[in-house]
């Protein structure tokens, strides 16, 4: 009986201490799941549907598909690289001021709020492959990776298709954008 007692005393006694502790995890773990939401990255909340890349001999093509963000926070795609090109620029295509379609880099990357769909497509956002290493022709598959403005990455593959349209001409970072490049009509 005497065991008993010592030990149910010395329970409490451990229990007390442990609530008192808890009290103050207790309220810090509250605060930090109120204010965080639910730890999960923009890769684990990215999926990505029927990429495909524009066949090229050389020099730029450009990569399409439907980017959904399934989670509970707006994702922003900061870069992308490949192995088939030496640069990946984030490029939107728009009408200039004279009329023309061109393509411009978007400042801060491609944002997709949550439970929506970016499509990339011709005329459109995509990702501009600049300095082909090798001609991608049809049937071939390119492999890229994304990164996100929280340093979270993933990976996709695309299939290079024979596409005639996409010929928007590109301003670059050309700032007075007055050049007389010769524009194709397609
Ligand atoms: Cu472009």
């Amino acid at each position: 009986m005497t065991t008993r007692r010592t030990t149910t005393t010395l329970a409490l006694l451990l229990a007390a201490g442990s609530l008192g502790l808890a009290g103050c995890s207790t309220d810090d773990a509250a605060a930090e799941a109120t204010s965080t939401g639910t730890p999960t990255t923009a890769a684990d909340a990215v999926s990505i549907q029927d990429a495909w890349v524009k066949a090229a001999d050389e020099g730029m093509t450009a990569g399409f598909g439907e980017i959904t963000n399934g989670g509970e926070d707006e994702l922003t795609i900061v870069a992308a690289s490949t192995g088939a090109a030496a640069m990946i620029e984030l490029h939107e295509t728009a009408a200039d001021s004279s009329g023309e379609m061109s393509m411009t880099e978007v400042e801060g990357g491609f944002v997709v709020p949550a439970g929506d769909t970016l499509i990339l497509e011709p005329g459109g956002h995509h990702l501009m492959l600049m300095d082909l290493a090798d001609p991608i022709q049809a049937g071939d598959e390119v492999t890229f990776t994304l990164t996100f403005a929280d340093d979270s990455t993933t990976e996709l593959t695309a299939t290079v298709k024979d596409f005639t349209g996409a010929e928007e001409s590109y301003e670059g970072d050309d700032p007075d954008g007055d050049h007389d490049t010769e524009h194709e009509d397609s």
